[in-house]
């Protein structure tokens, strides 16, 4: 693992974690991440029969980035997900059957709705959807940080964004007020290789992970498949800003197995770097681990599965949401109702 840092700093991985995690914690990181793919697919098939509107992005091999971030973070952090990122919300405690439903657009989803398969977060589980403009949920989660500080909470925000943000403005202004202010913030950065259908060579000359260093904090580069890895990656960058040490930027080097969204056929990849990938897919490494310490797998995907029948059962018997109710929650009305904590128990890791 290459570390680029402006000061020394541990990096996090795999070997650590584990002293961290016990063996029901990692069964949890196991079954976000198989939940996480299960659902996905079967939200491809529904899109395919013309049941979720819209597009339809996934996170195909990349569940370890979500999955170990979300965890290291207590149910008070607060997090800003993106659209790969399924897990997290997983792992914050919203259920199988939202999550479908949502796609779906009925009244029992996220947004009741108002959104399908990218721009959402239960705000009562402290997760905030996702804006389009990317990487703007930079500075929604470099703001909370700064809120955080400014009332004195322990508290750390936490946001995920492309290997495509890196080139935008917001992402410069974003780190630069982070480190200007040593907020509490950990920026994920997901390196899937590509930005819709342009490649890295393309879009930078320097490793992204180099300019946290720019703007005075610690940058590390983490296995993005390696969930024990990130997990412990994120674990350290909270711990660093609960200490008032900063912000951390950490780049999660993944691959986008799929296309960009259900529409995209990525015929600009070479097959042969999807192979090699698949080699190092994130599900069944962390199932050889934990089938090397006695864990049931096959047991485990069973549940899973049945999860997912039951949840998609629920979710089709869903209602549409009522028309007349389609302009609710636009403005605020009366007191602003804060974030609320993550309910999971598994969002609060052995520390
Ligand atoms: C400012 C802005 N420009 C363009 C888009 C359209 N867009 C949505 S996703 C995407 C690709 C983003 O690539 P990356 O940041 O690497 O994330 P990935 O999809 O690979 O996870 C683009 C161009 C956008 N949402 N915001
Ligand atoms: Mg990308």
């Amino acid at each position: 693992m290459a570390t680029h840092m402006a000061e020394p700093a541990a990096g996090g991985d795999a070997a650590t974690a584990v002293e961290h995690l016990t063996v029901e914690d990692r069964i949890w990181l196991l079954r976000a991440m198989l939940l996480m793919r299960g659902l996905e697919e079967r939200a491809m098939s529904l899109y395919r029969q013309g049941k979720v509107p819209g597009s339809f992005y996934d996170g195909f091999g990349q569940e370890a980035v979500s999955a170990g971030a979300a965890f290291a973070m207590a149910p008070e952090d607060r997090l800003c997900v993106l659209h790969r990122d399924l897990a997290a919300h997983i792992i914050r405690g919203v259920t199988p059957a939202r999550i479908l439903a949502q796609y779906m657009g009925r009244a029992t989803g996220i947004t009741a709705g108002r959104d399908g398969n990218v721009h959402f977060g239960d705000r009562r589980l402290g997760c905030v959807g996702m804006v389009s403009m990317l990487p703007d949920m930079m500075l929604v989660a470099t703001g909370m940080a700064m809120a955080f500080k400014l009332r004195g909470e322990q508290r750390c925000a936490l946001t995920w964004f492309g290997d495509g943000s890196t080139s935008r403005g917001d992402f410069h202004e974003a780190m630069n007020w982070a480190g200007v202010q040593r907020l509490p913030v950990v920026f994920i950065l997901e390196n899937n290789q590509y930005a819709y259908s342009t490649p890295l060579d393309k879009q930078f000359a320097v490793d992204p992970v180099e300019r946290a260093a720019a703007y005075g904090f610690v940058g590390l580069t983490v296995d993005g498949n390696d969930v024990e890895a990130m997990f412990d990656a994120t674990r350290l960058g909270r711990l660093r800003a609960l200490a008032g040490e900063g912000p951390t930027l950490i780049e999660a080097v993944t691959m986008r197995m799929h296309g960009h969204a259900a529409h995209d056929d990525m015929k600009y990849v070479p097959k042969e770097q999807v192979e090699e990938w698949r080699k190092r897919d994130p599900i069944d490494r962390h199932e050889t681990r934990l089938r090397a310490v006695g864990v049931d797998i096959d047991a485990l995907r069973g549940e899973v599965s049945a999860e997912i029948e039951a949840a998609t059962a629920e979710a089709l018997a869903a209602p549409m949401p009522d028309p007349t109710t389609a302009t609710d929650g636009v403005f605020c009305e009366g007191e602003a109702e804060p974030l609320g904590d993550g309910v999971a128990r598994w969002s609060g890791f052995q520390s």
